[in-house]
């Protein structure tokens, strides 16, 4: 089997049974700018630890998977040029040719799996695109939810994508979509949409018991849970879907689409609404990483007590 190089911290915590918290880097390489990303990915594993997990932050540096990276490797993340963004789609083909590539949240999900890592934490999950009738543009972060059983906390879905397609694809694949404290699906810079979840969860103690009932059903699907980004930072749900409009016609003019496209409209929605954009999204980021890890320490903590 194709070796993981994990750090030396994570591989300690697995030894030790201790709670980790799996993070993606394709936010830091292709959805934020720089030095902003940078910051990010420091920032977010320092949240991760204070809260009580250990953070492994999950690339392909060279040709090699690593899980857990140090400073230069992130830094090489956010910097460099070169690096591919990595889908379920892309992974063997990086490997294989020795190149660097940061991992998407499907990407992420497979390999934090390989490594033994339950949970996940990101800004918000790819889903079907707004023009999918024209485009079938549905992410590979669906159908890996669907497939392996990684707890990913998220703000929800992005509003650049067709919320409602991308609930219903998920209902079908028997992933379950949890509202923490919500009744709403969280519209990443929004903390709602006007979309009502099934599941609502208002607790860190009953989302790890919900994990572990999952486990014990052998439910192997994934598990999304979504966190509503605070309200002092959210962005107005109907006035940023006007913007989002103006975006994807920009990127239809100028012919853009496929991976580029989700790089493309976060670009843009940072430069139409100056900046309002990032800003939520580092909060968002940071707010997940608290959940997540308090997640985790609370379900590795259930177990130890079983
Ligand atoms: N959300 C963000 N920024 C991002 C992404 C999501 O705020 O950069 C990334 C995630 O890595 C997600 C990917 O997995 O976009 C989905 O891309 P696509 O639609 O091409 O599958
Ligand atoms: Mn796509």
């Amino acid at each position: 089997m194709q070796e993981l190089i994990l750090s030396q911290e994570v591989k300690q915590a697995l030894q030790e049974k201790k709670p980790i918290v799996a993070l993606e880097s394709t936010i830091i390489s292709h959805g934020l700018p720089e030095p902003l990303n940078f910051k990010m990915a420091q920032h977010v594993e320092s949240i991760i630890r204070s809260n009580g997990a250990i953070p492994a932050t999950i690339a392909i540096i060279e040709g090699k998977i690593h899980v857990g990276l140090n400073e230069d490797q992130l830094l090489l993340l956010a910097k460099s040029d070169n690096v591919l963004k990595v889908s379920r789609s892309d992974l063997a083909y990086v490997v294989s040719q020795g190149f660097s590539g940061a991992t998407t949240v499907a990407a992420t999900m497979i390999i934090a799996n390989k490594a033994g890592i339950k949970f996940f934490v990101t800004g918000g999950i790819g889903g079907v695109h707004q023009d999918y009738n024209s485009s079938m543009d549905v992410s590979a972060d669906l159908e890996e939810l669907a497939r392996t059983s990684v707890v990913v906390v998220s703000a929800g879905i992005k509003s650049i994508l067709d919320l409602g397609k991308t609930l219903e694809y998920l209902e079908t694949k028997g992933v379950p979509v949890i509202g923490y404290k919500t009744d709403y699906l969280p519209a990443f810079y929004s903390s709602k949409s006007p979309f009502k979840l099934n599941l609502r969860l208002d607790t860190v103690t009953e989302l790890a018991r919900f994990v572990i009932v999952q486990e014990k059903l052998a439910l192997t699907t994934g598990v999304l849970v979504t966190n509503p980004l605070e309200r002092k930072f959210e962005l107005d749900y109907n006035e940023l879907a006007k913007i989002i409009d103006k975006s994807h016609q920009k990127a239809q003019i100028k012919g853009i689409m496929g991976k580029k496209l989700t790089p493309f409209l976060l670009q843009d929605l940072a430069l139409e609404t100056k900046g309002k954009t990032l800003k939520a999204n580092l909060e968002l980021i940071y707010s997940n990483a608290k959940l997540g890890a308090r997640i985790a320490s609370k379900y590795y903590k259930m177990k130890q007590e079983e």
